[in-house]
């Protein structure tokens, strides 16, 4: 019989002694003294001072003034849902940690996604890392998985992380730019430190500009260890992989989103959880034996390598499911506290020395973060499993704790609480050698083959994204050496790459490769190798105007909703549209209040008059336009078609014969089943990037 700390509950059960609602109760101070007035001062006469002794004032306004708390040094930006795990396939041979090994386990989790450079006001679709960090809550206490959503990183030794991020970050001057690596001294930095190239790949690509959380993969990154009950230690890196696949936006639309949404991938997640469209991954592991540890190209403990997935493959084990929003922002997604030092028995770490450094840092940020030792105290970063210790007060103290002793060894508590005993935490048994040295091992010398596997790997449309990336960010650095200085780097990855960004950037194109390209690809790095069957979430838009065929405006509707799709009905002004039947259609939308940007597909239903009225509305002309220069799924039925021709998108040719490419453009005569599902079809592709040299403004 399963233990009561298997329920996913568990851990709401536990917030819930935590949760305060307003509903039915009156306004007190934080004393329980109930109020009779919060919106006038106390003071002498109606025109006179305010008077110290107005306690109400003074609290009130002492708190509001003390409610800002550092926002973290990276990752500052970030949402947070809650979930629980599920272990498909027991990790018995290979480690102790309970919920890797028993299957009947449901284990509760907080995941906390982010952007990395930006500040906590930032934009969310900006061309950055994304944290994934999961909080386990375990009945052996609390594991922290810290990753991101690239496999790799920018350095490899962690005392390079403040110099990393000083130069990412806004440059000190002026705070220029906010949340963007398009700058000189990110550049600068990347210039004098090719370790940085592999992962600078990854940051150039689509990788960087999720069309959601719900699509993202998530990596662990570093090689970690697990260790059974023998005490024998295996190899394992930790992945995550969205059930909708990996996909991303396209960059004109990011830039875009961030003025018209800023909160969009946070908004994303709010609102497919509220619906019930519950983002789910795969967990998995690639396991490597100790004996095995040499027989790799590459170090693993260099956390700018990748295990290609086609070398040892990744054993799906797990899933995640994220399927409540927390009640608070401030409380739960702001005050969670991830250390990569949080782990369970049966997980421990590598040598690998950006993860021996990480083991240091975030300890101590959340120190100066939540201000004192007692942060783990926090409802949502409190341990199901019971937590004793000697540890005592400190800032926020919230636990009374009982008797006599507060050091071990004790008689005076019988000795409690007790140390050791089943299910210890008991460190891998390594053997360590050495002389102290500062010295890069020479098995991390090579910057450049897996950033050459990396762009061998790419479609032709992800190269071309990886090359507009590099110009627009190059593009934006004013030192010229430092332009020279990145592309003499590229013509180590691949000279092809270095000459198209040189180009680019005004700067002199290599000659001759600096290294040859060795040729390997590996398809599971590639985006175009993702599963896109599922229209689950997408957001379409429906045009209408006075006049709109409504019957269409169903049956298009209805089929994409039934698959999982969210339909939007927009019009010039918010309320109704009168059909062209005579009935009414809901508008759930004005026009001015959305974009295209915020859409993943359009649909123009037929109509003559309100095609007509459509054709004259700019706003509709460009959203069609916009959504096809985006390589999104474009609708049209009967008149609807006119509306594509006004916006160039349809029957365009050209004097050299070229056409505009019409993948992902559907269009259809007449009611009929095949439309819709050719439609459905074409946002579930999610986009058509082979259409990207569009000849259409937008
Ligand atoms: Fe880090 C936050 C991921 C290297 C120091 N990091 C932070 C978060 C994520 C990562 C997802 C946000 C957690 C949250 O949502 O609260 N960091 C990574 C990954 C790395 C990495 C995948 C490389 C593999 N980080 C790294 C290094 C250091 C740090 C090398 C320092 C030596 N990271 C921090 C930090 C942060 C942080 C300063 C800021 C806020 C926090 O920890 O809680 O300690």
């Amino acid at each position: 019989m399963a233990d009561p700390a298997d329920r996913a509950d568990r851990k709401q059960e536990q917030l819930d002694r935590r949760r305060v609602s307003p509903e039915g109760a009156a306004l007190t101070t934080d004393q329980g003294i109930r109020v009779d007035d919060t919106d006038n001062s106390l003071s002498a006469g109606e025109r006179g001072p305010s008077l110290m002794e107005d306690f109400q004032l003074r609290e009130k306004i002492t708190h509001f003034d003390h409610e800002r708390i550092p926002e973290r040094v990276v990752h500052a930006r970030g949402a947070g849902a809650y979930g629980h795990f599920t272990l498909h396939e027991s990790l018995a041979d290979y480690t102790t940690a309970e919920f890797l090994t028993d299957t009947s386990l449901t284990t509760p989790v907080f995941v906390r996604f982010s952007t990395v450079a930006g500040s906590r006001g930032s934009a969310d679709t900006v061309r950055d890392v994304r944290g994934f960090a999961t909080k386990f809550y375990t009945r052996q206490g609390n594991f922290d998985l810290v990753g991101n959503n690239m496999p790799v990183f920018f350095i490899q030794d962690g005392i390079k992380f403040p110099d990393f991020v000083h130069a990412v970050k806004p440059e000190p001057p002026n705070e220029i730019p906010q949340a963007s690596s398009a700058h000189d001294t990110l550049w600068d930095f990347v210039q004098l430190q090719p370790e940085t190239m592999h992962m600078m790949m990854w940051l150039m690509s689509d990788r960087a500009l999720p069309r959601s959380f719900a699509m993202m993969q998530g990596f662990g990154v570093h090689t970690f260890r697990l260790v059974n009950e023998r005490g024998a230690g295996t190899f394992v890196k930790f992945h995550w992989k969205p059930k909708l696949g990996t996909h991303s936006l396209a960059w004109d639309e990011t830039q875009k989103i961030a003025g018209k949404d800023p909160d969009f991938n946070r908004r994303d997640l709010w609102d497919r959880i509220n619906d019930g469209d519950f983002p789910e991954y795969e967990f998995g592991v690639q396991l490597v034996p100790e004996e095995d540890e040499h027989r790799f190209g590459f170090d693993l403990l260099d956390a700018t390598k990748i295990i290609p997935e086609e070398e040892v493959p990744v054993r799906p084990v797990g899933t995640l499911v994220l399927d409540r929003n927390p009640d608070n922002f401030f409380a739960e997604t702001e005050q969670v506290a991830f250390h990569l030092g949080n782990v369970v028995p049966g997980i421990d770490f590598t040598n690998d020395p950006l993860l021996q450094a990480r083991l240091f840092s975030y300890l101590d940020t959340q120190l100066i973060r939540l201000g004192g030792p007692n942060f783990p105290q926090i409802p949502v970063n409190r341990p199901v499993a019971e937590v004793r210790n000697h540890h005592r007060d400190g800032y926020h103290q919230m636990d009374l704790h009982q008797g006599q002793a507060s050091y071990h060894k004790n008689s005076l508590s019988g000795g409690c609480p007790a140390v050791g005993g089943a299910g210890s935490f008991s460190h891998y048994q390594e053997r360590v050698d050495g002389r102290k040295i500062r010295k890069r091992s020479e098995s991390f010398a090579d910057h450049y083959s897996q950033a050459t596997l990396f762009w061998n790997s790419m479609a032709d449309w992800e190269k071309e994204h990886i090359v507009g990336a590099f110009r627009f960010e190059l593009g934006k650095c004013d030192h010229k050496h430092i332009r020279e200085g990145v592309v003499a780097h590229l013509n180590h990855v691949d000279h092809d790459l270095a000459v198209q960004v040189a180009k680019g950037v005004g700067v002199a194109p290599p000659e001759a490769p600096a290294t040859a390209n060795h040729g390997r690809s590996s398809p599971a790095l590639s985006q175009a190798n993702s599963p896109a069957e599922s229209v689950q979430g997408r957001k379409v838009a429906i045009l209408a105007a006075d006049g709109v065929d409504s019957a269409a405006v169903t049956a298009v509707g209805d089929a994409l909703t039934e698959a999982g799709a969210v339909c939007d009905v927009l019009a010039a002004e918010d309320g109704f549209v009168q059909a062209a039947n005579g009935g009414q259609v809901e508008v759930t939308r004005a026009m001015p209040t959305v974009a295209s940007v915020l859409y993943d597909a359009v649909f123009v239903p037929g109509g003559e008059e309100s095609v007509r009225t459509l054709a004259q509305d700019g706003d509709a002309v460009h959203f069609v336009a916009e959504a096809f220069v985006h390589c999104k799924a474009v609708g049209a039925l009967d008149a609807g078609i006119g509306l594509l021709e006004r916006a160039g998108i349809t029957g365009v040719r050209f004097a050299d014969g070229d056409v505009v490419s019409d993948a992902g453009v559907v269009t259809g005569e007449g009611a009929s089943a095949e439309f819709p599902r050719r439609l459905v079809e074409a946002v579930a592709a999610h986009r058509h990037w082979t259409r990207a040299k569009a000849h259409v403004p937008a």
